[in-house]
């Protein structure tokens, strides 16, 4: 309630030593109390009683000093950490300039802009003034400075130029880790241009190599292009061979098409370009009928190629992703690689985009807690900072855990890319890269829903108030186990992965061999012995997983628990082996005092069929 100090009259009370005084009109009310032997006197009152409050109430009214963002790179132990054991001191010492840069922007200029740009959203408008049809996207100024940094700052270029070999990788997805907690979600573009990137580069196909990749990894802001990525059709965001767009060939140009159908959910609409799956007349149904296309969205007049945008979605979150249902009315594409085989050609995008939704989990994770620490140094409640309240910093160290854990996981399936990428990859890390992209995924955005669930809760109230600029954290998060295959999806994915068939006699292989092998390779060198305990209770569940899949029993009913087993399991292995090297190279203990809290979280999840 605003005060109108002229208005009001002092009534004062003095008891045997108490002063109190209360300043009262029709509207409003303020009161003071203080030593009789300190208190002014009612004649100060009468004469000075406006500039007097004006003074108490400037002293007495409660501020909250709302949390703030350091260097986001420089004041992160568990990135820094991790870069120093993957990195050597050269490489490092090259990269890291990027990193405090990128650190220094996320936590200041586009922050401030996060927070100003918090009640603006992309705007589609469909007809100009004179009946045509234009279907233009307007993005906000966020996202407008977004790309320009994104391009300028090679969040996808890093990983091309490959200036570090196969670590190139690992320095751009650390790049795209602290871009975008500060950027509203513009990493979806970026995932799905990095996807197309590889995609294009992986089919050999050189005609559309050289026209669109210079585009895509350039870090020239005004040539760089992004690209869309159009899956999901009214029929199925999961089973996707059962897309119903067609896609028509020209008669005189045998590699030109023409689609036809409709896109029901296509993120970042506002792309150059877009993958996208449709049937080729006289294809059969399924997945393997469908063919990948490249599309061009414009003309070089600025024209959409034959495509309505019918409306842009109104979701819980993501909402600075003009994601839109579009038609396509004779669009024209391109083969990218064979006019069949639709699914399994655009899956080196999907599993790009499953490591971005990796990557983006940990972000946001971080930055809940980055927030949600500093504000525990500045909140005061029941007579000391939260900082200093044990069940309030417990309840923070359990997420910080799950971070650390979330983080060790993403990362080394950005590692394991990244010597894919650069052709250093062994058959067995082959495996483990096509086993650990779902299970990555599926697993660090569950986690990313609770922490940052937590993270709101941490801050009280304030936590589910908008303009706190809070929410956001955890509806974006909330979109992460959704898209790029749901859970289950995932889930089911690992089994395809591991070549388990959920109807198959074949019971007796053991399947995690690749992990167990791995598990002992990582676990060589421990000696410290909690971590060598935190260690064993990762290959119990591991191994607990591979005798339930020898049971044999009900294998589709157990698959999400399964997967996130595997996936709690590898994180707790490769948060014992970080820690372990922390102790010995850094001599920190705090990735130790993680691992143990993190092996008494509930890794193993499998249920065992109860004994006849
Ligand atoms: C912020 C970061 C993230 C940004 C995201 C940006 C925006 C995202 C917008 C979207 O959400 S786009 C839509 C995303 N959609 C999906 O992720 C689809 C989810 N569904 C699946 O993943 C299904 O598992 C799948 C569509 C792949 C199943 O389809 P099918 O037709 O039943 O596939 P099938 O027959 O099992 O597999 C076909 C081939 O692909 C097989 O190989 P072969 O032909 O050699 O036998 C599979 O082994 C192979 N395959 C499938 N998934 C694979 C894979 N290969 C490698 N990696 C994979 N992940």
């Amino acid at each position: 309630m605003p005060l109108r100090a002229s208005a009001l009259t002092p009534v004062v009370e003095a008891a045997e030593s108490n002063f109190f005084c209360s300043f009262v009109s029709d509207r409003d009310c303020f009161s003071f109390r203080c030593r009789k032997a300190t208190a002014p006197s009612l004649e100060f009152l009468l004469n000075s009683g406006v500039s007097f409050l004006d003074r108490v109430i400037s002293h007495a009214m409660f501020q909250q000093t709302p949390p703030t963002l350091g260097n986001q790179y420089e004041e992160d132990r568990m990135l820094r950490s991790y870069l120093s054991r993957v990195c050597p001191t050269d490489v490092l010492r090259e990269i890291e300039p990027s990193l405090i840069e990128m650190g220094r922007l996320a936590s200041s200029e586009l922050y401030q802009m996060q927070l100003d740009d918090r009640l603006n959203e992309p705007t589609l408008t469909q007809w100009d003034a004179w009946g045509n049809r234009i279907d233009r996207i307007e993005v906000t100024p966020l996202w407008l400075k977004a790309e320009r940094i994104a391009a300028e700052h090679g969040v996808i270029a890093t990983a091309y130029e490959r200036k570090h070999g196969s670590l190139s990788r690992v320095h751009q997805c650390a790049l795209a880790y602290l871009f975008t907690p500060s950027t509203d979600i513009y990493s979806c573009p970026l995932a799905m241009t990095d996807g197309a990137a590889r995609t294009l580069i992986s089919s050999g196909n050189q005609l559309l190599i050289d026209r669109a990749v210079p585009h895509l990894i350039t870090r020239e802001p005004s040539k760089f292009w992004t690209s869309g990525q159009w899956m999901t059709e009214l029929t199925g965001g999961s089973d996707v061979g059962l897309s119903e767009t067609v896609a028509r060939q020209d008669k005189t140009q045998p590699d030109k098409f023409y689609l036809f159908g409709r896109k029901w959910f296509t993120s970042a609409v506002s792309a150059q370009i877009a993958l996208t799956l449709a049937r080729p007349e006289g294809n059969p149904p399924g997945g393997r009928g469908l063919a990948l296309f490249y599309v061009e969205t414009r003309d070089e007049h600025g024209r959409l190629q034959n495509i309505e945008i019918n409306k842009l979605k109104d979701k819980l979150g993501t909402r600075k992703v003009p994601t839109a249902e579009l038609t396509l009315n004779g669009t024209p594409a391109r083969l990218v690689y064979g006019a069949t085989d639709g699914v399994r050609n655009i899956t080196p995008l999907l599993n790009i985009t499953r490591l971005w939704n990796g990557i983006s989990s940990v972000a946001l994770m971080h930055r809940g807690l980055a927030l949600a620490l500093d504000y525990a140094k500045k909140r005061v409640a029941f007579g000391a900072p939260l900082s200093e309240k044990p069940l309030h910093m417990d309840t923070l160290l359990g997420l910080q855990v799950e971070t650390e854990a979330a983080f060790h996981l993403a990362f080394f399936v950005a590692e394991l890319n990244g010597k894919s990428e650069a052709g250093e990859i062994s058959e067995k890390d082959v495996q483990l890269l096509r086993v650990l992209t779902p299970i990555m995924k599926l697993t660090t955005a569950k986690q990313a829903v609770m922490v940052t669930s937590e993270v709101l809760e941490s801050f009280g109230g304030a936590g589910y108030i908008e303009d706190t600029g809070l929410p956001i954290l955890l509806r974006d998060s909330q979109v992460l186990p959704i898209w790029e295959g749901t859970t289950n999806v995932l889930a089911l994915d690992t089994f395809r992965a591991l070549g388990i068939h959920t109807t198959s006699e074949s019971k007796g292989e053991n399947r995690l061999e690749v992990l167990l092998s791995q598990f002992k390779s990582w676990f060589e060198s421990i000696r410290n012995p909690l971590l060598i305990k935190a260690g064993q209770t990762a290959k119990s569940a591991l191994e607990h997983a591979s005798h339930w899949l020898l049971e044999g029993n009900n294998l589709e009913a157990g698959a999400r628990r399964f997967a996130m087993t595997l996936g709690r399991a590898v994180e707790l292995a490769l948060l014992v082996r970080h820690a372990q090297w922390s102790e010995e190279h850094e001599g920190d203990g705090a990735s130790t005092a993680a691992a143990h809290r993190f092996a008494q979280s509930g890794i193993d999840m499998i249920i065992d069929q109860p004994s006849a």
